[in-house]
């Protein structure tokens, strides 16, 4: 990390890209009132992860992990972008090639309007059928147990990647695609621990872009990247795109 950056340096190297790609993860949703995963108010302080969101405890209690999905459902059906959310947005019009790839499962960018995203964890709103396979969109809140594939009748899961499981092909590809003809990488809101998001920062560095932290504390990114701001993803975002 150095300080020999301001947010206004960087909202100028932005501005001036030709090629930037962002990285997301629960900070940003933080601010519409999405709960993160680790930390003092974490998710994770009141569930384990291997019993929730593994393929393990779906094939255990496949009521139990849907009774937390569902949970989350719930909750999340009340809550909206915010201005980080949408000056992300503001920014994919202005930059000719932008690409956000997102931890988030709450699909809040794709409500913004993000269009060039990789939703690499998956969505909340898809579930995919455990026979057949088949993806699809379903925003029911609660979704009654069991619910059932309308093509084979097989029992649907969540449309996300879980502890253990690969991430989609097409999802690594255009990850890694962006990240290596990125000029600039924002990485936004994430504690950096979850593989294979983790490695995503040195793969832009190593060819050559200007990484950049916003987030609330310093994680295990901060001291690799050029530049790290702490503080609030609705506070520092917005900075980034000039009146
Ligand atoms: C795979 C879905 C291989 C649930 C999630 C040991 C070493 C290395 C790797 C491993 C290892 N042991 C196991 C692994 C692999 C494992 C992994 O990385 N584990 C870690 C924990 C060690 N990874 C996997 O299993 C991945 N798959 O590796 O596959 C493979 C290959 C071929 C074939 C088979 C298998 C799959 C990972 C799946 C991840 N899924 N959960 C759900 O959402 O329902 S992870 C979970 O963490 C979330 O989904 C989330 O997307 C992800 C990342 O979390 P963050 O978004 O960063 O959130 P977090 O709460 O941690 O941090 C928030 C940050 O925001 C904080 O820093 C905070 O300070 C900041 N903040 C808060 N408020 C604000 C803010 N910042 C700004 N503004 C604010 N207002
Ligand atoms: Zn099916």
């Amino acid at each position: 990390m150095s300080s020999q950056f301001t947010i206004l340096d960087v909202r100028d190297r932005i501005q001036q890209a030709q090629s930037v790609t962002v990285l997301t993860g629960a900070g940003i949703s933080a601010d519409s009132g999405v709960p993160t995963f680790r930390g003092p108010e974490g998710l994770w302080k009141n569930f384990r992860p291997e019993e929730l969101a593994s393929p393990e405890a779906f094939d255990r209690d496949p009521q139990l992990v849907w009774e937390w999905y569902n949970w989350r459902r719930e909750l999340l059906a009340t809550k909206r972008p915010n201005i980080a959310h949408e000056t992300l947005v503001k920014l994919e019009t202005l930059i000719p090639d932008f690409w956000v790839i997102t931890q988030n499962v709450d699909g809040l960018h794709t409500t913004a309007g993000t269009q060039n995203i990789s939703e690499i964890h998956g969505n909340i709103w898809k579930v995919r059928c455990t026979q057949c396979q088949e993806v699809s969109q379903n925003t029911q809140v609660p979704l009654a147990f069991p619910p059932n594939c309308t093509d084979c009748g097989g029992l649907l899961r969540p449309h996300i990647v879980w502890f253990g499981e690969a991430l989609a092909p097409k999802d690594l590809e255009q990850s890694y695609a962006a990240l290596n003809r990125c000029d600039l990488l924002l990485i936004i809101g994430t504690s950096g621990v979850v593989y294979p998001a983790a490695s995503f920062a040195p793969v832009a560095k190593d060819h050559g872009a200007f990484v950049v932290e916003l987030n609330l504390d310093p994680t295990p990114h901060s001291p690799v990247v050029d530049v790290s701001f702490q503080g609030r993803a609705k506070e520092l975002v917005p900075l980034l795109l000039k009146e």
